[in-house]
């Protein structure tokens, strides 16, 4: 095995680029995918190659690495580019035992409500929760490994609930967390205290321990905590190459040297040159919804023609400029623009088929503002069962003479409705506790301590998060991932 590792080592130094202001672009990428878009196929050959990495001892190789760099690399502006270089290491030595392999990342902002109940966390990709005194896990990818470091044991993990998980940020979270974020230093700070953090500390075991490389949770997190920042990086040609620091801080620059390795920070900031050589499977623009990624497309066009279930006709105007300015602003995205993953829960899915086909006949979903004129759009299209979201519950004079929540066709002499109320027209079901955004996991004081992370600015990010789910619920706000 050390041999192995020797040759691969000689083999990226000789490959390594020269430290010139422009690198080079890479000859080809790989496209990471979120794991659970991976054909059964794709899956079964990451998994053995993840097994051979395991029997060589890779991933000690990996959590012994991460421990010893634990300091520098937490609650400091190296946190994004080190992890990135970390991870990357891990895909190349993936491609020295199969060409083709590319880092999947977990999406887990998709299962925030309910972590446990992800397919992710189950016997088909990454085993669940560990059991007996130990903790070891015993389904999934590690169900048989045995892990040398620190010392020999078990694949451990412990739930923070007994045998839940509390909930994650949502995808609505991280997209205010992408949008919110003006400097480098800023999203690394949410990211890495926000959504980077509760997997950490709700999955436990070896993941809330310095050698949480241990568990392949972490480099599918972490690649999904790179994406992320990506995400940000390309919202502005500026943001690419950002890198600074706050002011109590120590100071950072991009020639600054990544620890442990022979590359500077600049040379891991840009996909697709030098030594990052991938690219994630989404657009990475703040788009609606990538087209490309949807499998069920009727699935997520139904949710895409309920009011309350998007950003932009969900909420009021207050909380979208505080919260996500970038719709808000309107300047290098539609209004119609919001950047969350097409993979809508089964239940959100039902409520929006719900809502807009009360028969079989189809119904269109119409929005408006004071003022506004509602063209009926098809034949089909009747007026019942209109109820307009208002902060005044007994204003139920909403749309033209109509009091009564059941205005049909038949009452309407003309094809049009005029909506004298501002607010957007939403169903009554809405008040399903169900549809309720729970509040995020706080990360307990020992992971926080482990971390290093300064209490009052956590708090002070964390209460910004509560901030928004209070908002998003109190505006009447359907999560499409409830
Ligand atoms: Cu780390």
């Amino acid at each position: 095995m050390k041999l192995v590792k020797s040759v691969f080592l000689l083999a990226i130094a000789l490959a390594k680029i020269s430290n010139a202001s422009t690198l080079p672009k890479c000859k080809s990428v790989v496209t990471r995918r979120e794991i659970r878009h991976l054909s059964d196929s794709q899956w079964q050959s990451t998994r053995q190659t993840l097994n051979t990495m395991q029997n060589q001892g890779w991933f000690s190789w990996f959590a012994a690495m991460h421990v010893a760099h634990f300091r520098t690399i937490h609650e400091s502006p190296t946190f994004l580019p080190w992890h990135r270089r970390f991870i990357r290491e891990f895909e190349l030595v993936g491609q020295y035992y199969q060409p083709d392999f590319s880092l999947p990342y977990w999406d887990s902002s998709i299962d925030y409500k309910d972590p446990v109940s992800s397919i992710v966390l189950t016997d088909k990709y990454l085993g669940s929760n560990g059991s007996g005194d130990d903790s070891c896990v015993s389904n999934g990818l590690p169900r048989k490994w045995m892990i040398d470091y620190p010392r020999k044991h078990c694949l451990r993990r412990k739930y923070n609930l007994g045998n839940k998980i509390k909930p994650w940020f949502s995808p609505e979270s991280i997209t205010s967390d992408i949008q919110m974020s003006k400097t480098f230093i800023d999203i690394s700070t949410r990211i890495e205290y926000g959504f980077h953090a509760v997997v950490h500390n709700g999955i436990g075991g070896d993941m809330i321990s310095g050698s949480s490389p241990n568990d392949f949770a972490f480099f599918l997190h972490h690649c999904n905590v790179d994406r992320v920042w990506w995400k940000w990086q390309n919202i502005k040609p500026e943001n690419v190459k950002m890198y600074n620091y706050r002011p109590n801080q120590k100071a950072v620059s991009l020639s600054d040297t990544i620890a442990g390795y022979d590359e500077k920070i600049s040379d891991v900031m840009e996909l697709g040159y030098g030594l990052v050589c991938y690219t994630y499977s989404e657009n990475g623009k703040i788009s609606r919804r990538d087209e490309k990624g949807i499998k069920e497309a009727k699935k997520v066009e139904a949710v895409l023609k309920v009011p309350e279930m998007s950003l932009t006709t969900g909420l009021q105007s207050s909380t979208l400029s505080k919260f996500f300015p970038l719709i808000s602003a309107e300047e290098d995205t539609p209004k119609s623009s919001i950047d969350l993953p097409n993979d809508v829960s089964d239940r959100a899915v039902k409520y929006a088929q719900t809502r807009i086909n009360k028969t079989d006949t189809a119904t269109d979903v119409v929005a408006g503002s004071i003022g506004d004129t509602i063209i009926k759009q098809s034949n089909k299209m009747d007026f019942s069962d209109i109820v307009v979201n208002s902060n005044d519950k007994d204003n139920k004079i909403l749309i033209d003479n109509f009091s009564s929540s059941k205005i049909t066709q038949e009452k309407t002499t003309k094809n049009t409705l005029e909506v004298l109320t501002d607010a957007v027209v939403i169903a009554a079901s809405k008040d399903d506790p169900k549809n309720i955004i729970p509040l995020p996991d706080r990360i307990t004081e020992q992971f926080l301590v482990l971390n290093h992370y300064d209490p009052v600015k956590y708090m002070a990010y964390y209460n910004e998060k509560v901030g928004l789910v209070n908002a998003l619920n109190k505006d009447g706000y359907v999560s499409p991932y409830n």
